[in-house]
């Protein structure tokens, strides 16, 4: 098993606080006013979790209030929760079974074909964290057992080579360098290639963030799809969004806009550390519908986390 997720509990400690304590101080610990349901929309509301799961919430709160009107608070919080279990049921978020379905963990015979690289690129916009992520996912896989490479394909920083870099020494994964103003397409096809030569198991793409609706990215990333896609017909074979949880209802925005161009297959969510937006993540998953692979707690190499969505709903919502 993957590390698991206790360490998000704390980071996510203000969000759920919120939520829980504010339940608390709506119910007084007694039965539901009425009234209270104004203050219980306005609490959902700025928990981000989004409209839709915001609304199924109260219409759930709503009907279970007809049948029996002494509910109390902690009734609210289950319902609360069985909606959130819901919206991340059916699909299947474990890193685990993504590895296994790559086949990257079958045991290899002798003789057998190689099998190709799992290759994910990491998109999103400027400072969401994708750097940062590449980095902490290749020392992930690492620490499972993979041999990883990452390609260092936003050319458009200057220091962005440069940073990748520096978590290549630290963390000891492969590093294909690129020069500013390269062509990303061409730093990526390298990449891939080299894994492919040096037997790596995992190859993390790490491209620029310009903003969604400048075009010209688009094109760059879809470039890049393509080129790699010579190499095998299947690369890449993930597409995974690097969204930052601050930024709500933007972050919803500029996902769709990436998911409708370019075909996304994950995402990862960061900088749940010190974020009031606890919630953040209903909403963009609610949108989108793909698998949240991993969560960014810190800027530290070990503060990603595999995604287990019961633990985030019931830390998001204790009972
Ligand atoms: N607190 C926190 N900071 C993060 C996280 N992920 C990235 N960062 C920081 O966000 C900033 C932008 O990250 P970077 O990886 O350069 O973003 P990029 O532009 O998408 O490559 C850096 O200062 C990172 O240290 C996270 O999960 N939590
Ligand atoms: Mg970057």
């Amino acid at each position: 098993m993957f590390r698991l997720f206790s360490k998000v509990r704390a980071r996510i400690e203000s969000a759920k606080n919120k939520l829980t304590a504010s339940f608390k101080s709506i119910f007084h610990g007694e039965k539901l006013d009425p009234s209270a349901m104004d203050q219980i929309e306005a609490l959902l509301y700025s928990a981000d979790i989004g409209v839709e799961t915001t609304e199924n919430i109260l219409a759930a709160i709503r009907s279970a209030r007809e049948n029996n009107p002494q509910m109390r608070g902690k009734e609210v919080s289950m319902i609360c929760q069985n909606v959130l279990f819901d919206v991340f049921r059916g699909v299947d978020h474990s890193v685990e079974t993504l590895l296994k379905n790559e086949k990257i963990v079958a045991e290899g015979a002798i003789g057998e074909v190689p099998t190709p690289p799992l290759v994910i690129g990491l998109i999103g916009t400027n400072g969401s964290g994708k750097t940062t992520t590449a980095a902490k996912l290749a020392g992930f896989f690492r620490d499972n057992g993979k041999s990883v490479i990452v390609g260092a394909c936003d050319t458009f920083r200057a220091a962005a080579n440069e940073q990748i870099r520096i978590w290549a020494e630290q963390l000891h994964f492969d590093l294909v360098e690129s020069q500013r103003g390269a062509d990303p397409a061409s730093v990526a096809f390298d990449t891939c290639q080299a894994a492919i030569s040096r037997g790596r198991d995992v190859v993390i793409l790490d491209t620029a963030g310009r903003l969604h609706n400048k075009s010209n990215l688009m094109a760059e990333l879809a470039k890049m799809k393509k080129v790699i896609g010579r190499i095998n017909s299947d690369f890449p074979q993930h597409l995974w969004l690097v969204a930052d949880a601050h930024l709500g209802t933007n972050t919803i925005t500029s996902a769709q806009k990436f998911h409708e161009e370019l075909g996304l297959t994950g995402m990862i969510i960061t900088k749940l550390d010190g974020t009031s937006r606890g919630g953040a993540i209903v909403g963009i998953y609610q949108k989108l519908r793909i698998p949240v692979y991993f969560i960014g707690t810190g800027e530290g190499h070990g503060d990603l986390m595999p995604f287990v969505f019961d633990e985030y709903v019931r830390t998001l919502v204790a009972v």
